[in-house]
């Protein structure tokens, strides 16, 4: 029984299908890239990094995501790092880089249904012939992506089921020509729950393809479940796409913390499952692409909003939040003010639904006084329904599901491990056959790519080594540096000693540096500032304060010259810092006042191949 409060006055809601149904629902799913999100994900030992990819793909378990949509990596800076192309030139092919064809198997393997989407942010320079434009030579464009999307079918048997433009960038009607016929459906980016009235009047599919980018705490729940049914209710928009799919990227980094998830110590195997997941678990797990909205959606009279479904089969999914405006704020855009009050509802199920009894009833509370949320619990409730109609007394910040569908699941593993910081004491000396990612433990690239290297010309100590491989200026989508740099360990890392060996190949102009204290990548990875130990080709050597070299600390000669490996040692404590070369003091006590923490980080002068070997890093 529903206890009487605001008067016992119960608003009447109509679930009907006898008017025609709403648009085809196309699937809620995760981004990975846009970029280098889920860099950490790959890292994470087994079993976590299953437990991990269960909770986001396996159906009836957790988030049960519908889309998973990829970067084509660009080289490229893209947020959180590059993402590597599978062309770095014009005259090659890897589809093998990255992890993006791995993350996409392994959500096949566990909901081969899960739809695909592929999307370019950055180009290789090669594509735009040196315009640092992707549309100057629209069939170059084309037939790299292209190939991208033959590669995903004949080396990882995947197929995609939808590609984008250019991201958040222009597009040009010419390409999308070239590219292909038609444009099938129009999807925006943060749409806000709104879509102007040209739109639906184009009667095509509408995508919020882009959405949420909101810090995976309870409010980042409140705005993915209010947006998971406003998009519909208010923008008739059929498929939401959550960036990211999963915070498995330095904390540090650009919009740190975004996603449905956290996963961002692969070192300890430490990861959380947030209230976002179970947001999502409420629409997943009880509809699919290919069911269909149903007319009667809409807003609730105090506040909150409610969807309804079918599978035109007799099955039944009504969805409905309650989210308060400070409690469901999403990143962007702003959201108007609006109040949401607890109330009775009253849902009268006719037409397909009138003789329905046996309701399933999901339910999730965020509650932002006890902090004791209550998330994706089944609740026994048959009870509930009768005579064609089912009541609820809805508080605020709450999440219902109520369905036909019966195989709901809240999945569950073990605790993953204690979270533990970036282990003080770090080597890797990159010798392995038959890496299974391009990419060494832990190295996030911020401008340009590193990879595993076999080095024909060296049998000896250096034959496995790492390569920074990109040798000209990408067509960006953010402003990358114009120097490479991976950045590797603990952000609050102050004192320590850094050594790598290092292997200049450009004579004259090139140039490598080993850093520390690195206060900022990503997005303003232009501005990082750090200490930069750098050699050069030409014989002399450089202490700088930035990435772009123009605060320097200290410079001289070094007799350095490309094709010889050199081991540099940084080590800083306090405001100094000093350096050696070949175990040699070659500078010393250069004063650093700031950043007084930081990453390390390995690099180059400019966009130009150069090895690196044997790092090694002992943090105080
Ligand atoms: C998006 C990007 O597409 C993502 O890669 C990621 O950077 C995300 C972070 O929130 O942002 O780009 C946007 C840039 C600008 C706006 C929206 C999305 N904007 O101004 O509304």
């Amino acid at each position: 029984t529903i206890s009487c409060f605001l008067g016992c006055s119960a608003e009447f809601y109509v679930i009907d299908d006898r008017i025609g149904l709403g648009r085809e629902f196309d699937g809620i799913g995760g981004l990975s890239g846009g970029g280098a999100t889920s860099r950490l994900l790959v890292n994470y030992e087994e079993p976590y990094r299953s437990h991990i990819l269960d909770f986001l793909f396996k159906p009836n378990f957790g988030a049960s995501l519908h889309i998973l949509k990829v970067e084509i990596g660009g080289d490229a800076q893209t947020t959180d790092g590059t993402e590597p192309s599978h062309m770095h030139s014009k005259d090659e092919g890897n589809f093998f880089r990255g992890y993006e064809w791995w993350l996409m198997k392994e959500a096949k393997k566990r909901n081969p249904n899960i739809k695909l989407i592929g999307l370019p942010w950055a180009f290789p320079g090669w594509v735009g012939e040196g315009t640092q434009w992707p549309y100057f030579f629209p069939n170059v464009t084309a037939d790299y992506v292209v190939t991208w999307i033959y590669g995903a079918k004949q080396h990882h048997n995947l197929e995609i089921d939808y590609i984008g433009i250019w991201n958040e960038k222009k597009y040009d009607p010419v390409y999308i020509k070239v590219k292909k016929k038609k444009l099938d459906l129009y999807s925006v980016h943060y749409p806000g729950t709104k879509t102007v009235k040209e739109a639906l009047l184009t009667e095509k599919k509408l995508w919020s393809s882009e959405d949420y980018s909101t810090f995976d705490d309870d409010i980042g729940a409140g705005c993915w479940a209010r947006i998971l049914n406003q998009n519909y209710v208010n923008g008739r928009m059929t498929s939401t796409i959550s960036w990211n799919l999963i915070a498995s990227y330095y904390e540090n980094l650009s919009f740190g913390g975004d996603g449905l998830m956290t996963a961002d110590e692969p070192w300890s195997g430490h990861y959380v499952v947030e209230s976002p997941i179970w947001m999502t678990a409420h629409t997943t797990q009880f509809t699919q692409p290919g069911w269909f909205y149903l007319q009667t959606v809409g807003n609730l009279t105090h506040g909150g909003s409610y969807v309804a479904l079918t599978d035109r089969k007799g099955n039944l999914t009504v969805v409905i939040q309650t989210m308060t405006h400070n409690h469901s704020q999403c990143i962007r855009p702003p959201l108007p003010h609006f109040d949401v009050s607890p109330q009775i509802a009253t849902f009268q199920l006719k037409g397909s639904f009138a003789h329905l009894t046996d309701l399933q009833v999901w339910y999730s509370k965020l509650d932002f006084e006890t902090k004791k949320d209550t998330l994706f619990q089944n609740l026994p409730v048959s009870t509930q329904v009768y005579n064609g109609s089912f009541t609820l007394k809805l508080d605020v910040d709450e999440v219902y599901t109520i369905t036909t569908v019966n195989t709901g699941q809240k999945g569950t593993y073990p605790e993953s491990p204690n979270s533990r910081p970036f282990p003080k004491n770090y080597s890797d000396d990159f010798t392995i056959d038959n890496p299974p990612f391009s990419e060494a433990p832990y190295f996030a690239d911020q401008t340009g790519v590193f990879e595993y290297f076999r080095n024909s010309t060296d049998n000896g100590s250096h034959a496995f080594t790492l390569r920074q491989v990109v040798t000209e200026r990408p067509v960006t989508w953010a402003r990358d540096a114009d120097q490479t740099i991976s950045i590797i360990g603990d952000y609050s890392w102050t004192d320590l000693n850094v050594s790598c060996d290092v292997l200049i190949e450009t004579p004259v102009t090139g140039g490598v540096f080993l850093a520390a204290r690195i206060d900022q990548g990503g997005e303003s990875v232009r501005e990082a500032k750090g200490v930069f130990y750098w050699i050069y080709a030409n014989g002399t050597y450089k202490v700088t304060n930035d990435i772009g070299g123009q605060r320097v600390l200290a410079e001289g000669l070094s007799g350095t010259r490309e094709g010889v490996w050199y081991t540099l040692t940084l080590r800083i404590k306090g405001y100094f810092a000093t350096g050696m070369l070949n175990g040699y003091p070659l500078w010393k006590n250069a004063v650093v006042l700031e950043p007084k923490n930081g990453w390390t980080a390995l690099g180059t002068l400019s966009f130009e191949y150069a090895q690196f070997d044997n790092f090694e890093v002992n943090a105080e």
